[in-house]
């Protein structure tokens, strides 16, 4: 009987430890991205295709948003490939627009290379990361099947309020 088991052990009983916030991602994209000049202000997120791991289901490689479900320290790794006669400039993004970090190579010979970037954030509940791709002709994200371009992020440390209290667990 789980009463049983519960009165004899209280809250430090394995069976009622929390489930620990559980949040990884890691997509790739097959196809290139080419830059387009427009008059629009708005920075679309870089799409995905291919989806190796979704934890919890936090990204949306449709429309390329992370939304962070548990406040916490999170890592995020991205690599880009840099497409023939093309710069490539893509932007890790968070909150309404704000630059975090970059992965640059302004180099438009017809070498294909690849550049990458990873970083911790902190982010709250609710708050959203996505890369951004420069959009203008003389920028480009390359792949193919190869799978250049990748995204991957998860959640190292949640924050302590977003684990269950000492005092939630006595209430159980
Ligand atoms: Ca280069």
């Amino acid at each position: 009987c789980l009463c049983l088991l519960f009165t004899l052990c209280g809250p430090v009983c394995p069976l009622y430890a929390p489930t620990p916030p559980r949040s990884a991602f890691s997509v790739a994209r097959t196809s290139t991205m080419m830059g387009h000049s427009s008059r629009l202000q708005d920075k679309p997120p870089l799409t995905f295709d291919v989806e190796y791991v979704n934890i919890g289901g936090h990204f949306n490689k449709s429309s390329g948003l992370f939304t962070c479900h548990f406040p916490g320290a999170y890592f995020f790794a991205f690599t880009v490939g840099k497409h023939p006669r093309k710069a490539v400039s893509v932007k890790l993004m968070t909150g309404k627009g704000e630059v975090q970090a970059i992965a640059f190579d302004e180099d438009t010979s017809k070498r294909r290379e690849m550049q990458s970037q990873s970083l911790l954030l902190s982010l709250h509940r609710g708050e959203r990361v996505w890369l951004y791709s420069q959009q203008d002709e003389r920028y480009a994200v390359y792949s193919n099947q190869g799978r250049y371009t990748t995204f991957s992020g998860f959640l190292v440390y949640p924050d302590p309020e977003a684990a269950p209290t000492s005092q939630d667990r006595t209430q159980l």
